[in-house]
């Protein structure tokens, strides 16, 4: 069967997602999400401690939700249910523990052997633990030996450059600030980051385009908005309490226009569960008015059909003597490069945009006319376009559709890509940067007196590829599971076990932890829910920056999981004190007091100043976003269109030709964090105790089930001699892209080449991964 020439837009033809999936829930939120709730709560046992923290989650005087980076109200104090963020609370917030007794059960190799969710569901961790290789185990060791260890350890490298200093967004500005502080002191920008699997793309290409790395739109921008283009992102499971902004819009007559291959439940129908009347009518709210599904990778030829339509349109009424449908007077004045990107509309053909993005012509003309209809557009997105090879192109085609009618730095207008980790925006904001700014580095000099290292350091990528062949040789990770978080699972196994020393410092055991370097340690810290106090007994809070750059503080409640975990803070101070010295920076008395390294973040970033006495108002402060005024800081100093081509070929178009070659992206559940799993279900899929499925379009499955029967293997389609498995995984039937197939994050992590990234990004491209489809090996 020719996939490629019956392909286009089966999706939204050929299967009606009632058949496409079974036993899906009606809408998403409602009972479906309480009742999740409870369980999570009773699960975790931690029904008591879990809810009351709960009650403070995004509170003025509570903490930061672990859960997601969407914006908090700027009024009104009630708590926003969130049923994820009552997940990523509870899973915290648990009293089962992992102490020294669990380690002494069960070697590290016996434990590798362990899933997911079973390492990080023995609970929190509670001491600091060096692996010893005699018996194989994680044994209890003192902090502070642990501290002179891995101190004389770094002090031992031949060059700082062969250290990888690892964050996960989830840790505070302080705690980011503090450890970009002691690795620079100690001479490397070897900052490897999440944000290089996340959002890279996104700060890129914004830098590109309006002169800043963030978003532009604001909570109320969404109350103005009259369009809202939301574009490969999955709100219903990753950013709930968007919905709600989506609903409340979509309710008050806004046009919301979806492009994701998915049908994702969340982005079609949501009820509200702190509606009383709603949840017992059952009654539920539309929230897309229309909804694209392009193949993968697809998005940048969606946009770039948007844009002829809109530039045609636009001739047509000017060649009738009627008022341009452009905003002349922002282009005119704040915008640069339209004469190049009009030629690249021109040049590009409407075939190879209708093949690319798999949507028909009437399908792009509708989202077009909604375009030109609406006065205000917002656009919105996230993984399902930051993880491509060409995401940095579709991110400035994104930003050049909106250029065209004035759609930023209005109100309801802008370009907003929602923020995965909580503190992701922040940690970068702070500091944690491979090609730090020379501005922030002299900045540094000036007020500790040092000399910065200025070369680039190591992006996510890069110190893979440092570990593996020698040149990097420590690992010291704050926060994340990078072993498992990163492509190629098997190559970053050896390149993490290769080292001579591994750091990890987290909240509970994960895979990252059993790939031990010579010299290993886990060293367990308090989480966002815990109160953390000073040696005078004071409480302390730390400070995160939402999707919205809005800066607030964060503040624990519940009593700390073991008396002898420390702060990432203190935990910092204590190993930066063992290498570097207190010379230049007395860390002892900074993990003392958390104002001080805000003192030190106000000498150091702008838009900081007085940050401890805006940080302590009840909803914090906005940094100023410069772009959103229409103050563009790119070198032309205005807005910035692309004139990139489409990519030459897209990984749908490689596929097409073979019945057995599928394009794979790696999406998440709606029972997960990234790589933390807390549950085997995907409710809003239909999915049920189970994570080894892969989704496929109903036509594909039924011919794949005939070939090679119900379960079936992945084979990687990357020719580079490395032959990557991902075995017995069970065929779904979903509505989506023929040719396209879907299954979760982290299990096919071991199918992402190394070398397949992002141009400009290096992003893995966890959403179009070609893998052939074989039959189940026999067992041996
Ligand atoms: N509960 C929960 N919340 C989370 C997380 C979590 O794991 N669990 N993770 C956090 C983090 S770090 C992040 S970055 C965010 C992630 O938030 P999302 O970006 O929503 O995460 P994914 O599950 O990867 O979903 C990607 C979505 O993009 C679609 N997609 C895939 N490829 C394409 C494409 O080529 N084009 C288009 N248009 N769509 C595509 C998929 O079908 C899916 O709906 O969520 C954050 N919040
Ligand atoms: N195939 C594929 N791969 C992907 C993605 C994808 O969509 N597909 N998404 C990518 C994205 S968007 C991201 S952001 C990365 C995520 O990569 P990471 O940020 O590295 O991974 P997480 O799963 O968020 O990290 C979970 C671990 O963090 C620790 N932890 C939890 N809370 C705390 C805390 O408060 N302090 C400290 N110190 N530790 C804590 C716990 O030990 C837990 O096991 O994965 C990327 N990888
Ligand atoms: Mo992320």
């Amino acid at each position: 069967m020719d996939r490629s020439s019956s392909a286009k837009n089966a999706s939204t033809k050929n299967a009606s997602p009632a058949d496409a999936s079974p036993r899906r829930s009606s809408a998403a939120g409602g009972w479906g999400a309480l009742k999740s709730c409870g369980r999570h709560l009773l699960g975790s046992r931690a029904p008591l401690s879990g809810a009351r923290a709960l009650l403070s989650a995004n509170q003025p005087d509570g903490f930061d939700c672990p859960g997601c980076a969407w914006g908090d109200p700027e009024h009104g104090s009630s708590f926003e249910f969130c049923e994820n963020g009552v997940k990523a609370v509870s899973w915290e917030a648990t009293d089962k523990r992992t102490p020294p007794a669990f380690f002494a059960r069960h070697t590290v190799t016996e434990l590798r052997g362990w899933s997911d969710h079973a390492l990080e569901g023995q609970g929190r961790l509670t001491e600091p633990m060096r692996y010893d290789a005699a018996s194989d185990r994680y044994l209890p060791v003192a902090w502070e030996t642990a501290f002179a260890e891995i101190g004389e350890t770094l002090r031992g490298l031949g060059h700082p450059d062969e250290a990888e200093f690892y964050t996960s967004g989830r840790a505070s500005n302080e705690a980011a600030y503090l450890y970009q502080l002691f690795a620079r002191l100690y001479g490397t920008n070897n900052f490897p980051d999440c944000s290089n699997m996340c959002h890279e793309a996104s700060g890129i290409a914004l830098q590109a385009a309006i002169g800043a790395g963030k978003g532009t739109v604001l909570l109320e921008d969404f109350e103005k908005a009259d369009a809202i283009f939301v574009v490969g992102q999955n709100p219903g499971t990753n950013h709930p309490r968007m919905l709600g902004d989506l609903r409340r819009a979509a309710e008050r007559g806004a046009r919301v226009v979806v492009l994701n291959p998915v049908r994702e439940r969340g982005l079609e129908r949501f009820a509200d569960p702190q509606n009383t009347v709603e949840m017992l009518r059952g009654a539920s709210r539309p929230i897309a008015s229309h909804y694209l599904q392009p193949r993968l990778g697809g998005d940048m030829a969606a946009f770039r059909g948007i844009a002829k339509v809109v530039l045609a349109r636009d001739a047509a009424e000017v060649a009738a003597g009627r008022p341009s449908l452009l905003d002349h007077a922002f282009l005119n004045q704040h915008a640069a490069g339209l004469p190049a990107y009009r030629a690249a509309v021109e040049a590009t053909p409407w075939d190879a945009i209708l093949d690319q993005s798999g949507l028909t012509r009437a399908e792009i003309e509708a989202a077009a006319e909604v375009y030109l209809g609406a006065e205000s557009v917002v656009a919105t997105w996230a993984m399902g376009v930051t993880q491509h090879r060409h995401s940095v192109a579709t991110i400035r085609e994104i930003a050049n559709v909106m250029f065209l009618r004035g759609q930023i730095g209005r109100p309801g207008t802008g370009l907003c890509p929602v923020r995965g980790h909580s503190n992701v925006q922040g940690d970068r904001t702070v500091g944690i940067n491979e090609r730090p700014p020379a501005a922030f580095l002299d900045a540094l000099e000036a007020r500790f007196g040092f000399e910065a290292p200025r070369g680039h350091g190591h992006n996510v990528l890069a110190a893979i590829r440092a570990m593996l062949d020698g040149s990097a040789k420590a690992f010291i990770g704050l926060g994340g599971n990078f072993a498992r978080a990163t492509p190629d699972s098997a190559a970053v196994a050896r390149a993490l076990a290769g080292c001579r020393l591994t750091v990890h410092v987290a909240t509970k055991l994960n895979h990252s932890h059993l790939l031990p370097g010579r010299v290993a340690y886990v060293l367990p810290c308090l989480g966002r829910t815990e109160i953390d106090r000073n040696s005078r007994g004071r409480t302390q809070i730390v400070t995160v920056e939402d999707s919205m750059s809005m800066v607030h503080g964060s503040g624990g409640i519940n009593r700390p999981a073991s008396p002898h975990l420390r702060s990432e803070i203190g935990i910092i101070a204590g190993i930066a004190a063992a290498t570097v010295g207190s010379e230049r920076v007395d860390w002892a008395a900074l993990a003392d007091d958390y104002d001080l390294i805000r003192d030190l973040i106000a000498d150091t970033i702008p838009g900081f100043s007085r940050f401890n006495e805006r940080v302590r108002r009840p909803r914090g402060f906005k940094l100023r976003n410069l772009a959103a005024e229409r103050v563009f800081e790119t070198p032309e100093a205005r807005a910035t269109f692309s004139a990139d081509p489409l990519p030459a070929v897209t990984e749908h178009q490689r596929a097409a030709g073979s019945a057995d070659t599928f394009v794979l992206q790696t999406f998440r559940s709606h029972d997960q964090y990234n790589t933390t799993i807390y549950g085997l279900d995907d409710r809003y899929r239909g999915v049920y105790g189970e994570r080894r499925v892969v989704f496929a379009h109903p036509d594909d499955l039924a011919a794949l089930r005939e070939r090679a029967g119900e379960r079936v293997d992945l084979v990687c389609a990357h020719e580079d001699g490395v032959e990557r498995v991902a075995e017995d995984f069970r065929l779904v039937p979903f509505d989506m892209p023929r040719g396209s197939l879907a299954g979760y994050y982290p299990e096919l992590n071991v199918l992402v080449p190394l070398a397949s990234f992002g141009e400009h990004s290096d992003t893995p491209t966890s959403k179009s991964v070609l893998v052939r489809v074989r039959e189940r090996a026999p067992a041996p």
